[in-house]
């Protein structure tokens, strides 16, 4: 997969193409979104794929090929989530962590969401990549709220238990905490630093799942919740090997903006 990004200068691109050619139909402005091929000669940006969107809160995340692949720190958070760079096991600028009040039994605080364009529909596992950074135990300051609100489906399998979150009229529930739709994704473990593992139900550890039945955007919400939870980057996956998804080599998703 190339690194192609598309909201770069769409009006300098106009302005451009009206001046060389006043018979050219300007295209339809939900051309780029239905065309996301169309964003070769537009390639403008970084390598971390961020075009530049007026806001961080415009990005539109593309799918491809079955991978979703995001940095965590590129979307708008409030004060209390930290942007830090230390250490070596991270990519991208850097990684946030919450450094505001724990906000155990209560999702939706401090939130912040990722537009995500998917063009294959079907089920994808979450996976992110977290740390601790608050303490020396693995099973503390290790997780974060998670909620798929306009879903398909959004629940957690571990063999044949499946179990959605709280408050969605779906049964069964994972013990521990959830609500209002939300899971608690933890990573466990006491090798402390940046990671690959996203799970919920304490004690039970099941894997995180989404479905998104048709072409579309759709949002990924994230709220805090234990101080000291740190999270680089994130992947949706489905039909790929996870080592696939999570590799290295593998490129971040191409962007676009509202
Ligand atoms: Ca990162």
């Amino acid at each position: 997969m190339t690194l192609m990004t598309a909201c770069s200068e769409d009006a300098l691109d106009k302005e451009l193409e009206d001046s060389l050619d006043t018979d050219k139909m300007t295209p339809p402005e939900d051309y780029m979104a239905d065309n996301p091929s169309n964003t070769n000669e537009k390639d403008e940006n970084g390598k971390d794929g961020l075009a530049s969107c007026q806001n961080v809160s415009d990005y539109i995340f593309q799918e491809i090929d079955g991978l979703i692949k995001i940095e965590f720190e590129n979307a708008e958070f409030s004060d209390n989530w930290k942007l830090k760079t230390d250490g070596t096991n991270f990519s991208g600028k850097g990684y946030m962590v919450w450094e505001g009040a724990q906000q155990l039994g209560q999702p939706g605080n401090e939130k912040t969401a990722f537009t995500l364009q998917i063009e294959h529909p079907g089920t994808y596992q979450f996976l992110w990549k977290s740390a601790v950074k608050t303490g020396d135990s693995g099973s503390d300051h290790n997780d974060t709220w998670l909620r798929f609100g306009d879903a398909d489906d959004f629940y957690a399998q571990k063999g044949n238990s499946v179990v959605y979150p709280m408050d969605t009229g779906k049964s069964s529930n994972p013990d521990g905490a959830s609500k209002d739709g939300w899971f608690k994704i933890y990573r466990s473990g006491n090798d402390l630093d940046f990671k690959w593992q996203a799970k919920t139900f304490d004690n039970n550890a099941h894997d995180i799942f989404v479905v998104f039945e048709n072409k579309g955007l759709y949002t990924m919400e994230i709220s805090a919740r234990s101080s000291g939870h740190a999270i680089d980057k994130f992947v949706l996956f489905k039909d790929i090997p996870q080592e696939d998804a999570i590799a290295d080599t593998t490129d971040l998703s191409e962007v676009r903006c509202q």
